[in-house]
């Protein structure tokens, strides 16, 4: 069968004006994974639309799980940006190639602790903010059980706290793995496991996501919860009766980050997003959110709640080392065989 030249055109023509909106659609789409609170997380979603007119599809999930997601997809990525969580898995997925190396313009406005992060992970995750791992307590539960305040690490495992303690579980929760390197950093790997072993006897329940035991012990379900410093914060500033400690003994602290998804399919949108996300507009939507973390973002104000790193003892933590994928690995099937986990 052959077509006429101006019929074959015509079809050519209707043809293409059926296509050309999908394309273009297709363009302005962003499947976004975020690791943050879901509230940030919307916001983050609805602002960048309105910023740009980009569609996104936006799955929350904690750190470790949507390693896990991105790691599984890695022959058919679905995800095109992984925005917050904290570094240490996003460096895993840095080193095993899920995620690909960008340069921002925008760079040149972060703090350096953010641009190392890019640095140490092949250029394939940056730092979007900053937060130290700490624990809060409900203090009228405090009260009303008679119970010293916990100020140090070594309090937590102490018997007058059995089964008052939450914490996440390392797997799905960066905040959790953040403990369990912290402690290993602070006291040693076999101290640190003995410490680990102890604090089980008082946990109640590890949870899925990282501060999910602070909004427990808000609502007095537990009495402590391992959380970041921030994410008790949060629950202070939303009239829960909460203290945020910062553990005597010293403590390790997260480089929250972001990176694209290598074979992204929407690979413009990504990094669009990933542009706008360092600015210091998008920054300030963490404020917002009632997320009081550090941005990266020179201009982008240190919200006031935020804690007070210079009054935080900080470990020099090794992002290098527990962020590789074998010591990630290797610690978390460790803490699999040692630490019988019954929930
Ligand atoms: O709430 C914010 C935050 O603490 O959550 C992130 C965390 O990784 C997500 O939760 P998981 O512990 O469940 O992975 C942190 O990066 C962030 O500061």
């Amino acid at each position: 069968m052959s077509f006429n030249k101006p019929a074959a055109l015509a079809m050519a023509l209707a043809a293409g004006a059926l296509l050309a909106p999908a394309a273009a659609e297709a363009q302005g789409r962003l499947n976004l994974y975020c690791s943050v609170q879901e509230d940030w997380c919307q916001l983050m979603q609805t602002e960048f639309e309105k910023a740009t007119g980009v569609k996104v599809a936006m799955t929350r999930k904690s750190s470790g799980e949507t390693y896990a997601q991105v790691k599984a997809e890695k022959d058919n990525p679905r995800g095109d940006v992984w925005w917050g969580g904290t570094g240490d898995p996003h460096l895993q997925a840095a080193e095993e190639n899920l995620t690909m190396p960008y340069e921002s313009p925008r760079q040149k406005e972060l703090q350096d602790w953010a641009v190392a992060q890019w640095k140490t992970g092949k250029q394939r995750t940056i730092g979007v903010y900053s937060g130290a791992l700490g624990f809060g307590y409900n203090s009228e539960l405090l009260a009303k059980k008679n119970l010293p305040e916990p100020k140090c690490w070594a309090d937590l495992i102490k018997p007058a706290y059995k089964g008052e303690v939450q914490v996440a579980n390392p797997h799905s929760s960066g905040t959790s793995y953040t403990m369990v390197a912290t402690l290993v950093q602070l006291l040693g790997e076999n101290a640190a496991f003995d410490y680990l072993k102890k604090l089980n006897v008082n946990v109640n329940q590890y949870t899925k996501s990282g501060a999910a035991p602070i909004v427990a012990a808000g609502r007095g379900e537990t009495l402590i919860g391992i959380v970041f410093m921030h994410d008790a914060i949060t629950q202070a500033v939303r009239n829960f009766p909460i203290k945020t400690v910062a553990p005597c003994e010293g403590t390790g602290y997260e480089i929250g980050s972001m990176s694209i998804i290598a074979g992204a399919r929407n690979l413009e949108s990504a990094k669009k997003f990933y542009d706008w996300a360092l600015s210091p507009e998008a920054q300030a939507l963490g404020a917002r959110a009632e997320s009081f973390q550090l941005p990266s973002n020179k201009s982008t104000p240190t919200p006031p709640q935020a804690p007070k790193f210079a009054d935080i003892k900080l470990i020099n933590y090794d992002f290098q080392k527990f962020g590789s994928s074998e010591e990630r690995k290797r610690l978390l099937s460790k803490f699999d065989s040692e630490i019988k986990v019954s929930n």
